[in-house]
């Protein structure tokens, strides 16, 4: 991204035309990054709380006061019975930085004592299934797609969520190359494709068990590339055997010959890209999905060519130095909390994994009061009275109206840091291009300063964000090789140490225990799981829990907005208004049978909770299947609610990731 600042003020933001991916241009919200970092809500002084909890009222006060009050309540409860453990940190995505996002605030906590976090809300389902097939939770470069002579966009939403990758799709199709798109929503993505698959939720394993099919009894198969580089054929013949077209008809709700046909054209590709993200694992058996898609260019040899291969993600390239950022080896043996069960580890008095109470929560790069699964419970914790809660933000959002104490952060304008990426391969570094605006401060300086005030005299306290950005270099891996600060401070981003086209498992080499791409894997075995690639329904499904699919038959979809990043971006005018209200889009057949129209208000509701939203009676959706733009603040909804008040804090089956998407509703006029 290049900044343009006038007399110390940034005007504008652009995409980097020299970058071999970004290509000059930014997508939708951050093209709002100017906007955003000078929009009159933004958060410049530390607060402290003056009305009663969650009502929203504060008084500015000092850095000096802020800081004494955070280090002494923390201290306190260390010191208290309860232990350090009664303190859970709280972060996410809001950076991805590795200085602000994961050095010195793990540093803190690990010296403070406190419980760990188990970030899981994201992508851990899918890492997980990458690394028992691949071995790591790598895949495919993008930058090969151009070759690539079928494309497979496999429940990502690109357009809004990867739109960098589309230039390379175009510059396939123009060479005659198909691109479908496997997603229960027409998106805006699979309207620009030549097919699309509307596929039920969660049913995604069977889809590739029953290509699987196809591809064994066809022969469609690169028989050199699966007995040199592949260990299980025999045991994953006999599963994708159980997978005929019919079977997987039934399942998926797609009709055979188009499973069949579908198959067969992957299996005549010379090179197909399947591009799949992390929409896809929000179900149950979410990890054992990714899995078995990336199971396929296996069959097919696709990994041997440019263009051929699934890409989940390139994070696992990026082999910054984790240990020398966050120093796991400063703190004690303490437990783990995962971040989707907040609501639980809120309200229930040993946190529902045992030890302490949570006495004080510290969120910073996170909005859960909004983002997180079960908001209903979420927000019943953060209101206990007896919770100190510290939010570290840009701005007031849901989450910082229930703090104790809020402190301002900077953004990506105003600090250092050096960020990796999770679909392309380049380093990129992050300069400051302005002063902070007004008193912001880094994390990395909030975590410094509160480290000192709790007197936490450890040396690695101290380090500053340059030497930070220089810690997580020196031990680096090799695909890091050639990455310093001088030289990232010479050319702001850089290709990793891969070559191009980088093809990583063109002759195998995969980073699992045998070498092989698993379709058997002990390690799984070893978890009490399927060894091999298999299909379990969705949680709420007709298949597991008959009685509940009975009482709310419609499986909620609540993945992004195109003009919101989760719930970052919403209190931004243009894109709020872009984005109208809560809106529930339902099938014609669906909203007949409820006495639904376009433009009433709508409930749409489950056990856990309900939200309101604005109706949009729509085709672009599977019967069955509902949609709800997400991520909305409370406080921008009529109700106060949003979708996650009907999202549960179940596990996938591998990961420990979130469901959203694996979750039954009932949808009612609301007068
Ligand atoms: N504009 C925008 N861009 C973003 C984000 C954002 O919030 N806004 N978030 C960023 C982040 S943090 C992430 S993790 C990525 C996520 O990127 P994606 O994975 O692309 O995100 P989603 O929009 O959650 O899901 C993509 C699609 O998966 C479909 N889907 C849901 N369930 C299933 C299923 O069972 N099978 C199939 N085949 N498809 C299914 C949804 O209908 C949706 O269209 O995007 C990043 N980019
Ligand atoms: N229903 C439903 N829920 C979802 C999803 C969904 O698709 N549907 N998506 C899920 C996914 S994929 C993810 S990744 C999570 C994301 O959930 P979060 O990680 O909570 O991400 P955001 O909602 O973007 O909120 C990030 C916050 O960090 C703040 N922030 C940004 N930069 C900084 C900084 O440098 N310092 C500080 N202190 N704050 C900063 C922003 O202002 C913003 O309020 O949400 C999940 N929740
Ligand atoms: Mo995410």
């Amino acid at each position: 991204m290049l900044v343009t600042v006038e007399n110390g003020r940034a005007t504008r933001v652009a995409g980097d035309p020299d970058h071999p991916f970004t290509r000059g241009f930014l997508c939708t919200k951050v093209n709002r990054y100017v906007e955003r970092t000078y929009h009159v809500d933004r958060l410049t002084r530390p607060l402290r709380r003056s009305g009663a909890k969650g009502q929203g009222r504060f008084e500015p006060i000092s850095w000096d006061e802020a800081l004494d009050e955070v280090a002494s309540r923390l201290s306190d409860i260390a010191r208290s019975g309860d232990g350090p453990q009664a303190i859970l940190p709280y972060s996410y995505a809001g950076t991805m930085g590795m200085v602000q996002g994961s050095s010195m605030d793990r540093r803190f906590f690990h010296l403070i004592g406190a419980s760990k976090l188990d970030r899981t809300i994201c992508s851990m389902a899918g890492t997980v299934g990458m690394r028992m097939t691949v071995g790591a939770n790598i895949g495919a470069d993008a930058e090969g797609i151009p070759e690539s002579d079928l494309v497979l966009l496999w429940g990502t939403n690109t357009l809004t969520s990867n739109p960098h990758l589309w230039p390379f799709v175009l510059e396939a199709r123009r060479r005659g190359t198909p691109v479908i798109a496997i997603d229960p929503l027409r998106t805006r993505t699979a309207q620009q494709c030549d097919e699309w698959f509307p596929i039920r939720p969660g049913t995604d394993a069977a889809l590739a068990l029953g290509m699987m099919h196809v591809l064994f009894a066809e022969e469609l198969v690169d028989h050199d590339y699966l007995r040199r580089y592949t260990l299980g054929e025999t045991e994953l013949r006999a599963r994708a055997a159980e997978y005929p077209p019919e079977r997987v008809a039934r399942i998926t709700g797609l009709p055979a010959e188009r499973i069949t046909t579908l198959a067969q054209r992957y299996g005549r590709a010379r090179a197909a890209f399947v591009r799949i993200n992390y929409g896809l694992q929000r179900h149950a058996g979410g990890g054992m999905a990714v899995r078995t898609i990336a199971c396929l260019p296996a069959l097919t040899g696709h990994w041997r060519r440019a263009g051929g291969g699934v890409q989940l993600s390139t994070s696992a390239n990026f082999e910054f130095d984790r240990a020398a950022l966050e120093r796991p080896d400063l703190s004690p043996p303490v437990r783990t909390i995962n971040m989707i069960k907040l609501g639980e580890a809120l309200t229930q008095p040993d946190a529902g994994v045992g030890g302490p109470p949570v006495r004080a929560l510290v969120v910073y790069n996170s909005n859960p009061a909004a983002v997180a699964p079960d908001r209903g419970m979420v927000l019943r914790g953060l209101a206990r009275p007896d919770l100190f809660t510290v939010v570290l933000e840009h701005f007031q959002t849901d989450t910082a109206d229930w703090a104790d104490i809020v402190l301002p952060a900077t953004t990506q304008l105003e600090h250092w840091d050096v960020h990796l990426a999770y679909g392309h391969h380049y380093v990129t570094l992050n300069r400051p291009s302005i002063a902070p605006v007004g008193e912001a401060k880094p994390n990395s300086e909030i975590f410094r300063l509160l480290a000192a005030r709790a007197g936490l005299a450890h040396p690695a306290t101290r380090d500053d964000d340059l030497t930070l950005i220089r810690q997580s270099l020196e031990g680096a891996g090799p695909k890091l090789a050639g990455v310093t600060l001088e030289a990232l401070l010479a050319n702001g981003w850089m290709r990793l140490a891969v070559p191009r086209p980088y093809l990583p498992f063109a002759e195998g080499g995969f980073p699992t225990p045998s070498g092989r791409c698993e379709f058997v894997s002990q390690r799984l075995e070893a978890m009490g799981l399927d060894p091999v690639p298999t299909y379990t329904p969705p949680y709420e499904s007709p298949e597991r829990a008959p009685a509940l699919a009975e009482r709310y038959p419609l499986t909620l979809i609540s993945s992004p907005a195109h003009q919101f990043l989760n719930s970052t971006f919403v209190n931004i005018e243009p894109l709020r208004h872009a984005a109208r209200e809560p809106e529930l889009v339902i099938h014609p057949l669906d909203a007949a049978a409820r006495a639904v129209v376009s433009g009433i208000r709508v409930a749409v509701h489950n056990d856990r909770g309900e939200f309101l939203a604005v109706a949009r009676v729509e085709d672009c959706v599977r019967p069955g299947t509902v949609w709800a733009p997400s991520v909305w603040w409370g406080k921008f909804t009529p109700d106060g609610h949003n979708a996650n008040h009907t999202t549960s804090q179940r596990e996938t089956d591998l990961g420990h990731g979130p469901v959203f998407y694996d979750n039954l509703v009932e949808v009612s006029p609301a007068d």
